[in-house]
């Protein structure tokens, strides 16, 4: 139904916090090109596509690289990431999404994931989330990267709802303003001054409550 609510969720910093196996395994890359990688310059790669964020990287280590060799060390990456990925469980979760997703099947509203990750699919398996999600969208779906709205709007699509009826949960910037571009809600997780372009900002999941929810979709 066109005018049902539905929730299109990020993965990474909303539902689980894989940025540090993505940290860990850029990191990694860096050191064997020669260069060091803070946990500060990493905020950079937040919710930006993979290939993108090797750009970043080498713009820190001002390194040039052939198109060839960046391919491989793009393998190279999501290998080392993919072992970490390995390891997840259900203990990874993000504290108060359980409660979250519980209420929205309570309540017979939908919801999705709207991911940049092409890992997605295996990350919610992972963590035992996949088969809770009505559709998926990552990165494998999309051709523009957040900002831009298309992965929201693909997952409005998948919802059979019109985007107005979207209330999207991420933890970025551009994920923000891929959202309010696509006229959905948007719900900020993390640092109010860092996401004050969201409709509502909350420092994390758990502070999402019934009351506030059971306003959204009414
Ligand atoms: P992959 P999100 C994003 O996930 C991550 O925040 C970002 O750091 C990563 O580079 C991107 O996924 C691509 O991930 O290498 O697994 O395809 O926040 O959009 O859920
Ligand atoms: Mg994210």
């Amino acid at each position: 139904m066109k005018n049902e609510k539905a929730f299109i969720f990020d993965l990474d910093g909303v539902i689980v916090d894989t940025a540090k196996y993505h940290y860990l395994a850029w990191k990694n890359l860096a050191n064997s090109l020669g260069f060091d990688f803070t946990e500060e310059q990493n905020e950079q790669l937040k919710g930006v596509s993979r290939v993108k964020s090797l750009e970043i990287l080498l713009g820190v280590g001002k390194v040039n690289l052939s198109e060839e060799k960046k391919e491989a060390l793009l393998k190279e990456k999501n290998k080392k990431y993919l072992a970490y990925v390995n390891t997840m469980t259900s203990a990874e979760i993000l504290p108060g999404v359980n409660k979250l997703l519980q209420f929205l099947e309570a309540n017979k509203i939908k919801f999705a994931l709207g991911s940049a990750s092409k890992n997605a699919p295996l990350i919610l398996e992972k963590v035992g989330l996949l088969k809770r999600f009505y559709a998926i969208v990552d990165g494998n779906d999309v051709t523009k990267a957040k900002p831009d709205p298309e992965v929201f709007l693909i997952g409005a699509k998948k919802l059979n709802t019109a985007p107005e009826n979207c209330i999207v949960v991420e933890d970025a910037i551009a994920g923000i303003q891929a959202a309010n571009s696509a006229k959905m809600t948007s719900i900020g997780i993390g640092d109010k001054t860092v996401l004050s372009e969201a409709d509502y900002v909350f420092e994390s999941m758990n502070e999402i409550t019934s009351d506030f929810l059971q306003n959204l979709i009414n």
